[in-house]
């Protein structure tokens, strides 16, 4: 197979859809309402009492994430890194000493091919990541309730303008947002709900208790309830769908490998972790919000592609 990246043509009509893509209009302004995303919801955070941290790149340990993508590994020094697919770890770690982190906090996911007309998938974004040491999982989902509300009336007060131009009415979201669990999801929408569960709500609804076959290993189980997580995703309503993911997460040793070896994993991946974990963690919880996501459902658009300023899509080399 030729390779796309040294095909002359290729890289010619590449250039041109990034200066196409740059000129449009609509992609303009959907970048300016992503500038005020993260400049809103970093505002809000700072005022909660929450350090930034810088993003991690790469790293010998990253999230293994519980959906088939191709591997982002990079041989160097005589041993292999990853490029960060999420700093679920990292925030982990960092907050044990910091207490209340977040960090905006780029991302590698190399999705599979057919995730490139969803409309919702990159293979390089941005996630809003953030933890707290010894906080409840209701505690944290109070957070993003208050950060989602502060940001979307920011942007309604001071920049109706860039609403108008995408033709966008946002309510008045009120808190506590509404609350499903996974089981009472499936059974009112059956599997695969969230498109349905997205289109029915009017408001950004959590999904709550999912169980560790959907989820990467490190949420945290309920005590009495195995197999089930003390974990929540929220959807965006509107059929947008997914907007974060997160939980209160696993920290005692056994636990951990426990899980490991459920999910079919090997400690050899993950020995930079259960190293810290024998030195003992403490609980802590959090959740990660895409910024493209948050931009696509402010504006009401319907491709990622255009919330961004060099979309990578599934399957394509870009710029
Ligand atoms: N940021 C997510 C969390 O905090 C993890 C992820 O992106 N996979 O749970």
């Amino acid at each position: 197979m030729e390779t796309l990246n040294q095909n002359d043509d290729y890289v010619k009509s590449e250039i041109e859809r990034s200066m196409r893509h740059l000129a449009d209009p609509k992609v303009q302004h959907a970048i300016k309402v992503q500038s005020y995303i993260r400049s809103y919801v970093t505002d809000f955070l700072r005022e909660a009492g929450y350090t930034e941290i810088a993003p991690i790149i790469i790293s010998p340990l990253t999230d293994p994430l519980n959906h088939p993508v191709y591997d982002p590994k990079i041989h160097a020094y005589g041993g292999d890194m990853w490029i960060t697919q999420s700093m679920i770890f990292h925030k982990q770690i960092a907050v044990q000493e910091l207490k209340k982190i977040f960090i905006m906090s780029p991302n590698v996911r190399l999705e599979t091919e057919e995730k490139a007309g969803t409309g919702r998938h990159l293979y390089e974004f941005t996630q809003i990541d953030i933890e707290a040491l010894e906080k409840s999982r209701e505690e944290m989902m109070s957070l993003a309730e208050d950060m989602i509300i502060y940001t979307i009336s920011r942007i309604k007060k001071e920049h109706s303008e860039e609403l108008k131009y995408f033709h966008r009415t946002l309510p008045d979201y009120q808190k506590p947002f509404p609350v499903i669990t996974f089981r009472e999801a499936e059974e009112k929408y059956g599997k695969g709900f969230e498109t349905k569960l997205s289109k029915d709500s009017t408001s950004p609804v959590w999904v709550i208790d999912i169980p560790l076959k959907e989820r990467e290993f490190y949420d945290r189980e309920y005590p009495d309830r195995p197999g089930i997580l003390r974990d929540m995703d929220l959807i965006w309503p509107e059929g947008f769908e997914e907007a974060s993911s997160g939980g209160e997460r696993e920290y005692e040793l056994s636990q951990i490998l426990d899980r490991i070896h459920k999910k079919g994993q090997t400690e050899e991946q993950f020995k930079w972790f259960i190293e810290l974990a024998r030195e003992g963690i403490k609980l802590t919880t959090g959740f990660g919000i895409g910024i493209e996501r948050f931009t696509r459902f402010v504006c009401g658009v319907a491709k990622i592609e255009d919330v961004t300023t060099f979309p990578k899509v599934p399957g394509r080399i870009s710029l």
